[in-house]
């Protein structure tokens, strides 16, 4: 009998933080505008500094519409530590009393392989190899690694805002754990023929949406992040709503609050957020 409880085989990439801020009314007294000026001119330049950090990652602006947040940020990085630093750094900064801190999100990129998943099975079962012994440890050691080399993996695990899709849209989601409706009871073939379902669903707006998973599961409340860019805001509600309809999210997916805005360009980010 196959072992039918296996997690999917996972890749990760940079690690995320979603700050979100509200922003306090500007001071009317003459002396203290300037002082704020002066301090957000300053954050605008750090905020630069962290735009294209090459390999490194990079952190965005986003003004946030409705919700009741003002502005988010978003910062992706190669480590947990270097997101704590991130973290740090924006605290200790003087226009930090600019920004009141409304809730933050910890994940890492995640892309989860179950079409690769099951092809290892496969594998393993021709070659009489036991899922979780040390040969298929071995097995999944080496696939892992191949893959991590492949352009997929390398364009995805660390992913960056396409420059003709200034909007953000970002949620993060539960896949539902209920008897009669939960997804870790479900047999892995059948949770990789939903997720090839979803995924179909999802290329059809290729192109006009750009998305991020990143995982939580440990770090945060929920279980994944859904960081979407597109164009068109439009194109955010009618691919969540195409989705809505796929059996995986259909019976299995549980969401928190959505976030949408957009990037606020580096240059303008001073006049943005200062008086
Ligand atoms: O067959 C495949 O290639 C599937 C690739 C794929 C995976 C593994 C994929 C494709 N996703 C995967 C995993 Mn996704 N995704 C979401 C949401 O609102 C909702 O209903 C759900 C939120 C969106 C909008 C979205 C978009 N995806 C996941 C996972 C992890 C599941 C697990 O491990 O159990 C979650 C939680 C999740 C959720 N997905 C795509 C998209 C889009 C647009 C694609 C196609 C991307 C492309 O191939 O270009």
């Amino acid at each position: 009998m196959e072992r039918t409880n296996l997690a999917p085989l996972t890749l990760e990439g940079h690690f995320l933080l979603h700050q979100l801020f509200r922003v306090p009314p500007s001071p009317e007294e003459e002396g203290e505008r300037v002082a704020h000026r002066k301090r957000t001119e300053a954050l605008a330049e750090l905020l630069k500094s962290w735009a294209d950090l090459g390999d490194d990652g990079w952190s965005g602006l986003y003004r946030v519409v409705g919700g009741s947040a003002d502005y988010m940020l978003v910062h992706f990085r190669p480590t947990l530590e270097a997101l704590g630093e991130v973290e740090v750094d924006l605290r200790r900064h003087p226009a930090s009393q600019d920004l009141v801190p409304v809730g933050d999100y910890v994940s890492v990129v995640e892309l989860s392989l179950y079409h690769v998943t099951v092809l290892l099975l496969d594998e393993a079962r021709e070659q009489g190899v036991e899922p979780g012994s040390g040969e298929w440890e071995e097995m999944v050691r080496e696939r892992l690694a191949a893959e991590r080399k492949g352009r997929y993996a390398q364009e995805r695990l660390r992913p960056v805002q396409p420059d003709d899709m200034p909007h953000i849209c970002f949620y993060p989601m539960d896949k539902r754990r209920q008897p009669g409706e939960n997804w870790y009871m479900l047999p892995v073939r059948e949770r990789a023929a939903l997720m090839q379902e979803h995924g179909t669903t999802g290329r059809r707006y290729a192109g006009r949406v750009s998305q991020v998973i990143s995982a939580s599961v440990g770090f945060d409340d929920w279980e994944w992040g859904v960081t979407l860019f597109a164009a068109d805001p439009i194109e955010f509600k009618a691919l969540i709503t195409e989705m809505r309809y796929d059996e995986v999210s259909a019976l299995y997916a549980e969401f928190g609050s959505f976030w949408v805005g957009h990037r606020v360009p580096t240059e303008r980010i001073a006049d943005e957020l200062g008086p």
